[in-house]
């Protein structure tokens, strides 16, 4: 097991992107930044609350319906899964597939992505595993297409929602290119009730909240920023006319921070938005899927239309 790692450019990063996200009016940054270690182990938690549906709905939605997938992707497939993390998800598909050619998860958090490997490896020894560290939002490689099977993307937990349409345009674009004459089944959230939404992303044991405010910790700790632990607050919300969850970081005061010799002002109330989770309807998502070239297929939905899975025909 050889990872392929992919350095992003030297003006890219953490340090530079925080930088921009504060000079901006509105201030926003990327929710990849989320994902260190200890962003990564939150996550992992928020899976398990008892008002954060998703994970659980797709999880039950993949066990019942993992041997109709599996027949849909075929023998000899090359398995590309988009933002890998914990490799949960993946192995309700692994356990039905017919002898597939090899697994490769894309993720940006290398440390986090190689453990989860090792783990998966023990379980099925005889797959051929060749994890990509890289950004999967920006241009990456691939290793080679199989002579016999088809590429096929697996890209779930409706993590499609934190790009804003146009960027999810692109990356479904990009991945009907890669995936040429083969298929793409990735999760979507559906739009429910606000008070549904509401309550997945505002918990009451406070585990949301840490995981937001994470990417302040990690200004501090990787960054040396200063930024009082308690000067901002949680805030999330569902904007109904944008059909999406928004995370914000708001400043319970008038304060500054200070980043790397620079000083930025915050005003009461003020946010760092930082991150978007869009909800679709299945129509509304496999008309964007056929903006990009897919072609939309199967859909599986639980029985109260909560969350779905869709299998998208890639063009030759
Ligand atoms: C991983 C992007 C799908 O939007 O629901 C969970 C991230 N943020 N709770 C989501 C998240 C707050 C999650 N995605």
């Amino acid at each position: 097991m050889k990872p392929l790692l992919q350095l992003v450019a030297d003006d890219e990063g953490f340090a530079p992107d925080l930088h921009r996200a504060l000079r901006q009016r509105p201030r926003t940054i990327s929710p990849k930044y989320f994902y260190d270690e200890a962003g990564s182990a939150l996550f992992e938690r928020i899976c398990e609350l008892p008002e954060y549906y998703p994970t659980r709905t797709e999880l039950a939605l993949l066990q019942r319906h993992a041997p109709e997938m599996a027949a849909l992707i075929g023998p000899g497939a090359q398995l590309i899964e988009y933002g890998a993390g914990a490799l949960r998800k993946v192995r309700l598909l692994l356990a039905h597939l017919n002898a597939p050619h090899s697994f490769v998860p894309v993720d940006i958090s290398g440390p986090h992505l190689l453990g989860a490997c090792r783990t998966l490896q023990a379980e099925f020894p005889a797959l051929a595993l060749q994890p990509v560290i890289a950004d999967f939002t920006r241009p990456h490689d691939l290793p080679a297409r199989p002579a016999q099977g088809r590429r096929i993307g697996f890209f779930p937990g409706s993590s499609i929602g934190n790009f804003a349409p146009e960027q999810a345009l692109d990356f479904l674009r990009m991945a009907a290119q890669q995936l040429r004459g083969g298929a793409l089944l990735i999760g979507v959230d559906l739009i429910k009730e606000p008070a549904l939404l509401h309550a997945a992303y505002n918990d009451a044991a406070g585990v949301t909240a840490a995981f937001n405010l994470n990417i302040l910790a990690r200004a501090r700790q990787e960054l040396g920023a200063q930024i009082d632990p308690e000067g901002f607050a949680h805030s999330a919300f569902y904007n109904a006319p944008l059909q999406r969850i928004e995370m914000h970081l708001q400043s319970r005061r008038r304060q500054q921070l200070r980043l790397e010799h620079r000083v930025y002002e915050f005003e009461a109330g003020e946010t760092l938005h930082t991150e978007n989770s869009y909800k679709f309807s299945i129509e509304g998502f496999q008309a964007l899927a056929g903006k990009a070239g897919f072609k939309a297929a199967t859909v599986w939905t639980d029985e109260r239309d909560w969350f779905s899975l869709h299998w998208l025909q890639a063009p030759d």
